[in-house]
């Protein structure tokens, strides 16, 4: 019997997780968020906030409702958000020429200019959205909130990155226990816009592609020590460029302190660290390059046992199954 190039033998399928092959395939993941997507876990600051949870559910029912192919959500934020988010951007917006990656800073007025970035309101992801195609083929998708590892890390094989929309409690600026408009387009959006790092993150997702749970964390640790708390050498010494540190001033400065553990990025060995999520990072990875990372993962990736390959065909946005055998 023949086998279409799309299929693969029988006993692997059933092995093989389901995973997306065309960009509708992410609609699947609208509703299926893991905590603290419509509701709130106790120890979040706006628990016991009814107008705040109020709004949260206005802001991801946009997110449940949305396809493939429609106008991202915008949503008009009020005064009460649009200050918390000017306390945020003002205060990391100073540390970044000190901190912050060269990438970042080459990318960031360029968000200034075309999506509106700046103090006074929270930029709209449909705008950026258009504005990351330009420059990688990046595309945001609106999300509820956590997405599991798999669904998350699938995504980017597309090059696709889902952003929440709402934004952390008023009465804790600088604390979030979950990942916001603040992280998401401070931290994220401005490195999804280098065609060096987007190259990276795509890596990560098609190696995601129905990988064994095994390896789904091991990616998953790679994304936490690169996407999120990555640090990358420069002339002028060390620099961040993760996300949960360009969105936390506190973790920022103490990242390139002395203080912390840094290690040179090395997927074998990365993979495996263990980390704590509620306190700052006792260790960082250093790369050379997002290149030199991409290259090292690529060989990484190369190790693990799937028993097909994957490439993404950005023509029809689709993935090819390709079988080995
Ligand atoms: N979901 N929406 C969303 N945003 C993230 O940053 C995110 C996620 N799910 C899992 C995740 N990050 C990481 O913990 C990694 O496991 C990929
Ligand atoms: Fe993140």
């Amino acid at each position: 019997s023949s086998l279409g190039s799309q299929q693969l033998p029988h006993a692997e399928q059933e092995r093989v997780p389901w995973f997306p092959r065309k960009m509708t395939d992410l609609d699947t993941f609208a509703e299926k968020v893991m905590e603290m997507g419509e509701e709130l876990t106790s120890d979040h600051p706006g628990v016991n906030d009814v107008e705040y949870r109020q709004r949260r559910l206005e802001i991801v029912q946009k997110a449940k409702a949305y396809r493939t192919g429609q106008p991202l959500p915008r949503i008009e934020y009020t005064d009460q958000e649009k200050e918390t988010w000017k306390q945020v951007y003002t205060r990391l917006h100073e540390m970044y020429p000190k901190y912050a990656c060269r990438e970042f800073l080459h990318v960031f007025p360029l968000l200034e200019q075309n999506c509106a970035y700046g103090p006074d309101d929270i930029p709209q992801i449909e705008d950026i959205s258009r504005f990351l195609k330009d420059c990688t083929g990046f595309t945001l998708r609106p999300v509820m909130g956590l997405l599991t590892p798999r669904d998350f890390l699938n995504s980017l094989a597309f090059r696709v990155f889902h952003s929440t929309q709402y934004i952390r409690h008023h009465s804790d600026p600088y604390y979030t226990p979950e990942p916001d408009c603040c992280h998401e387009l401070l931290g994220h959006v401005p490195l999804f816009a280098d065609p060096n790092f987007a190259e990276l993150a795509q890596e990560i997702g098609l190696a995601s592609l129905g990988a064994s749970e095994e390896d789904i964390e091991k990616l998953a640790t790679i994304f936490w020590f690169t996407a999120e708390f990555g640090l990358c050498r420069e002339d002028e010494g060390i620099r961040a460029y993760g996300a949960g540190l360009l969105s936390s001033f506190g973790e920022l400065e103490y990242a390139l302190t002395e203080a912390p553990e840094k290690h040179s990025f090395d997927p074998s060995k990365t993979a495996l660290q263990k980390y704590p999520i509620t306190q700052y990072q006792p260790i960082y990875f250093v790369a050379d390059s997002f290149r030199d990372a991409t290259a090292k993962l690529r060989d990484f990736n190369a190790t693990m046992r799937r028993p097909f390959q994957v490439r993404y065909n950005p023509y029809t946005q689709s993935i090819e199954v390709l079988n080995s055998k």
